[in-house]
């Protein structure tokens, strides 16, 4: 049988449906027993479901929202038993952990069972991010770690007389946003419950190690909550911690400390569990509590094929934001020791092996910070490192968080910073972790005034041109952005079929690159849409247009030469996977009329939410090959 056809193979017909009362703080046997196996069978459900996304290759999140279980199941209770004494949303500020979301709707029947197992496939409304407005029964959006409890700090004004819950993590609390909701809930005395996972897990490790001292509840204590800490774990006393709370008047903290993934063989308590479960590990799970139904329908996902081939690039693809690593390691290993030391410093926010920066710290530790999930006091901290001439920051993140720094970037480029900055997961390849984790406002990095400091935005192409790059402006002043996509991208190709930034190539800040020469038009592009670019290129050529194809990789410097070449050509087309309202396309047919030129002109760029998936993106944005050779026919028509 295959899943499209399949019942989901965990009977949630046999949740019970009971109803709290928050003015009685002990359970009955038969309370504590419906809660003890509501919960196992949620956290069942969690990892066969979320495991489907292993299946797939598709990723997601098993450990956050199976740990959280218990909180939800009683908070689920006490809505019931009470409706009216509660904001009924289960806000939740690790976004990640959807999964509750998505089987939360399941329950209350909003949505099929069936479609849980299409977690963050393309096109199924299960992305890996709570989105409003597209599951059915999901009542916010989130995703992005810190700006959550902020909101809801205005729901609860929004609600005076409810109680309002935010489901907290340890990894959310070091956002610097948490300490600001924090203050503000104190001094209005709002009645905000922060539910919070002290699981001393995040992504890169645990907080416990990467941040020595920070502890999530004397933050809070600090500010003037009550924190009631215990044992996540220990269900009577959970409950009753949380009846305290909310018979407590004003902002109350409940930090449950547990192990991630309890009770997960092989995972808990390690920063494996943050992600998906690998899907071996699911089926030991699921075995073990005699899911064997769910065990066969796991077994029986294949993970699909994309099957295009790409004219014009190599079947070899690389992965650039590894590469950006490699070639810091291979920069760094030509300094001395003593000079390293003093003037480099390396800033992680929780995400090093997602930005290649796991190589940098593995090299050369004494200058590397794991700087824990603050991206905007670690872009500062980075940058005001490079304040001194010779002096480099360093500093990388995922590229849709380049638009929580914005102000940072103002004051670091306003001080003189020397500060190179690699934003990963730009654009929109590859993102299961769909609207919310799109990079695609990344010309805001480029924010200065023309007689500022230094600004530049790049975005290599494939590996080799990221690694020179990389070489070529890791010593410049200023600041350095430095873009890459989740995906890895194949090397782009020469007429010949040589790669064309191999060998003697060395990149040239500033300068726009031909791949292809062409009559009827430009095409212009760059970072992961060159190849894609290039592949409508070579499949115009062979129905008779001939279109020419141009590289930026230095999107915001005009490269005059190149403007003089296109802006007399027929047509310029520019296509790419930032935002249309603020990428590159934007700028560029201003640039073209200010000198004079008047091509036809158009761009095309995301333009809306995402689809979910992986590659399904790029057609979903209708900037795929198909996309662009539609757009040319109109132009060159
Ligand atoms: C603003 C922001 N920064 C970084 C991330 C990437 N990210 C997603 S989850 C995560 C770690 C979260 O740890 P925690 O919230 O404790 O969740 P758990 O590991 O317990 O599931 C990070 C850094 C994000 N989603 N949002």
């Amino acid at each position: 049988m295959t899943v499209a056809q399949a019942t989901f193979p965990i009977d949630l017909g046999a949740y019970q449906y009971i109803s709290l009362d928050p003015a009685v703080s002990t359970l009955t046997d038969e309370q504590r027993q419906a809660l003890k196996s509501n919960i196992q069978l949620c956290r069942d459900a969690i990892v066969f479901f979320t495991a489907t996304g292993a299946a797939r290759g598709v990723g997601g999140h098993t450990g956050g929202p199976y740990d959280t279980v218990p909180e939800v199941m009683i908070l689920d209770a006490l809505f019931r038993g009470n409706p009216d004494k509660f904001v009924p949303v289960f806000f939740d500020e690790a976004g990640h952990r959807v999964a509750t979301q998505y089987l939360l709707s399941a329950l209350a029947g909003d949505l099929p069972a069936e479609q849980l197992m299409h977690y963050r496939e393309a096109h199924q409304k299960l992305p890996g991010h709570p989105e409003l407005g597209l599951t059915p029964g999901v009542k916010f959006s989130g995703g992005r770690l810190g700006h959550i409890w902020p909101f809801v700090n205005g729901v609860a004004l929004a609600n005076p007389g409810k109680t309002t819950f935010c489901l907290g993590s340890d990894g959310s609390q070091q956002e610097g946003n948490d300490a600001e909701a924090a203050r503000l809930a104190v001094a209005q005395h709002l009645n905000v419950k922060l539910i919070i996972d002290d699981n001393d897990v995040t992504i890169a490790g645990h907080p416990s190690e990467y941040l020595p001292g920070f502890s999530v509840r004397q933050t809070l204590e600090g500010h003037g909550l009550k924190v009631l800490e215990g044992d996540g774990e220990d269900l009577d006393g959970l409950y009753a911690r949380i009846c305290e709370a909310i018979s407590t008047p004003g902002p109350v903290a409940l930090v449950n400390k547990r192990a991630m993934s309890v009770g997960i063989e092989g995972i808990e308590g390690t920063t494996h569990g943050h992600d998906v479960i690998p899907v071996d590990a699911a089926i030991r799970y699921l075995e073990s509590r005699g899911q064997n139904a769910a065990v066969e329908m796991l077994k029986s996902i294949e993970k699909p094929k994309h099957g295009y081939t790409f004219l014009g690039s190599s079947d070899k693809v690389g992965s650039n934001r590894n590469v950006f690593g490699e070639a810091m390691v291979e920069v760094l290993g030509g300094m001395s020791e003593r000079d390293r030391k003093d003037s480099v410093l390396v800033v992680d926010n929780d995400l090093e092996g997602s930005c290649g920066l796991t190589q940098i710290r593995k090299a050369y530790p004494e200058i590397f910070v794991s700087g824990g999930i603050m991206e905007r006091g670690n872009l500062s901290a980075a940058a005001g490192f490079g304040m001194e001439k010779g002096k480099q920051g360093v500093y990388a993140t995922f590229s849709a968080f380049l638009e929580m720094s914005i102000s940072e970037i103002t004051m670091a480029r306003l001080n003189f910073a020397n500060l190179l900055c690699h934003f990963s997961h730009a654009g929109i390849d590859d993102m299961a972790d769909n609207t919310c984790h799109f990079g695609i406002n990344n010309m805001f990095a480029d924010n200065g005034l023309d007689d500022g400091h230094e600004t530049r935005l790049y975005f290599p192409a494939d590996a080799n041109q990221m690694r020179a790059c990389v070489k070529k402006v890791f010593g410049d002043p200023g600041l350095r952005f430095i873009f890459s996509t989740r995906s890895k991208v194949p090397m782009i190709l020469d007429a010949d079929g040589n790669e064309m930034f191999a060998g003697n190539y060395t990149f040239t800040p500033g300068k726009d690159e031909v791949i292809r020469e062409g009559s009827a038009g430009y095409i212009v592009t760059f970072g992961d849409s060159l190849y894609r670019a290039l592949d409508a290129v070579e499949r115009l050529k062979q129905e008779g247009i001939e279109v020419g194809l141009i590289n930026k990789p230095t999107l915001n410097v005009v490269d005059e030469d190149m403007m003089a070449k296109v802006g007399k050509a027929p047509f310029v087309l520019v296509t790419e996977a930032f935002n249309r309202r603020t990428g590159l396309g934007m700028r560029f047919g201003s640039w073209l009329l200010e000198r004079g030129y008047t091509p036809k002109f158009a761009h095309i760029g995301t333009h809306e939410e995402g689809c979910g998936g992986l590659w399904e993106q790029y057609p979903h944005q209708g900037i795929d090959p198909s996309g662009i050779m539609k757009k040319v026919k109109e132009l060159a028509s």
